[in-house]
């Protein structure tokens, strides 16, 4: 690592989002990077989300996560209040199947990006972080290089098994 280590902000509409983002968490302990972890609402608690997002990158992160679902006005919510990379994560509500969620996350207005990954792709999200953060922390991208040698190499291997399997 360089002087200061990589943070991460993740941040879920509620606690209901939690057994998607922890595919994200997951994915950040793997590769070593530290995070926070909160529960921010952009409607039930908006003064709260303006203010972590302004103090974001003066309190040391380098990117946030954002999840949400339904009206996900969270990650733009965000977006709108730092310059720091958001990612966000359609989470799949109920009756709509994470459309809504989707479309609230994406379609953003011009200026003020979220990159989006798909409906509680909260796997590739963690991975998109910490492709950033590697453009910065260079050890990172070695890593990043391993996991994806990782992988092929369980590809290939259902490739084999599924060969000795199906006739
Ligand atoms: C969104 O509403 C949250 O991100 C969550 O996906 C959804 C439902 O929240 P709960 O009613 O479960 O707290 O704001």
């Amino acid at each position: 690592m360089e002087n200061k280590s990589p943070r991460v902000a993740v941040i879920m509409g509620s606690d209901s989002d939690l057994p998607i983002v922890k595919k994200s968490i997951d994915i950040l302990k793997k590769f070593g990077v530290s995070y926070e972890v909160s529960v921010i609402s952009a409607h039930r608690t908006p003064e709260v989300a303006v203010e972590y997002a302004s103090n974001a990158e003066a309190g040391g992160f380098d990117v946030i996560i954002a999840a949400a679902g339904k009206a996900a006005h969270l990650p733009g919510v965000l977006a709108a209040f730092t310059t720091l990379p958001v990612i966000g994560i359609p989470i799949k509500s109920s009756t709509l199947d994470g459309l809504d969620s989707l479309l609230s996350i994406v379609q953003m207005p011009a200026g003020i990006p979220v990159a989006t990954v798909a409906v509680d792709g909260a796997e590739n999200a963690g991975l998109l972080a910490v492709q950033i953060l590697s453009l910065k922390y260079n050890e990172l991208k070695e890593k990043l290089k391993l996991h994806r040698a990782e992988m092929k190499k369980t590809v290939m291997e259902k490739n084999i098994k599924i060969k000795e399997e199906v006739f």
